[in-house]
């Protein structure tokens, strides 16, 4: 036979699971207002896939030191680097992730290069909002190696505090009042709890998507 008997169903079953955002991995529900600002789609990509962005990955990681924190403190013994440029079946898996986030808002332009943070086994990322001069109003984030917490903090009222299951292999999109009025921190291994369940943190890397900046905030950029 030429074809698969039910080639719709057969698709179906590999892509509807993780295009389908899942709110029960952030605690406590979003209200309704700000639901769509933060989205999690859990089992993003595959085992295979995950093997193969690491794949690609480690040999240029290794040549990297872990540095034991940041300039502003805010990330602690971590590398990092940038990438513009994979295998084929990697920059598809990255594609992926620049359709579902950027191409149905159509007003942010996809920055080239995406972010990879390394995270060792006792690193954190401290509470911060990312400067508004190198990334718009949306940014993607998918987890490779170790699931995390990531919580996010109103800055305007500090009781209003979400967490966010960051499973392995997961994919976090935030946007707008998530991007700008919340500040994001990825919690160290003590810390990693999710509804009192302890999630076991290991070394963890991550592949951020950002798009250009808005033209305001290059124009005021100080
Ligand atoms: O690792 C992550 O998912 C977030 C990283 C982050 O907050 C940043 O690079 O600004
Ligand atoms: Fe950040």
């Amino acid at each position: 036979m030429l074809f698969p008997r039910n080639p719709l169903k057969k698709c179906f079953s590999s892509l509807v699971p993780s295009l389908v955002p899942n709110p029960l991995l952030v605690f406590p529900k979003i209200p309704p207002l700000i639901q769509t600002e933060f989205v999690l789609y859990e089992d993003f990509i595959t085992e295979k896939e995950e093997e193969s962005l690491v794949h690609e990955l480690e040999p240029i990681l290794k040549k990297i030191r872990y540095e034991s924190s940041h300039w502003d403190n805010a990330i602690l013994s971590y590398r990092e680097t940038e990438k513009s440029r994979w295998t084929p079946v990697n920059q598809a898996l990255i594609e992926r992730i620049k359709k579902l986030i950027f191409i149905p808002t159509g007003t942010v332009e996809p920055l080239d290069h995406v972010h990879i943070l390394d995270l060792s086994k006792d690193g954190e990322i401290k509470p911060h909002v990312d400067s508004v001069r190198f990334c718009g109003r949306i940014i993607g984030g998918l987890s490779l190696l170790s699931d995390s917490v990531m919580r996010l903090t109103c800055e305007k009222n500090k009781a209003e505090v979400y967490d966010a299951h960051l499973k392995r292999r997961s994919l976090y999109v935030m946007k707008d009042s998530f991007r700008y009025d919340f500040s994001h921190q990825v919690l160290s291994e003590k810390e990693s709890k999710f509804r009192d369940n302890i999630i076991k943190r290991d070394r963890r890397i991550s592949i951020i998507v950002r798009c250009q900046p808005r033209p305001e905030d290059l124009v005021n950029e100080s």
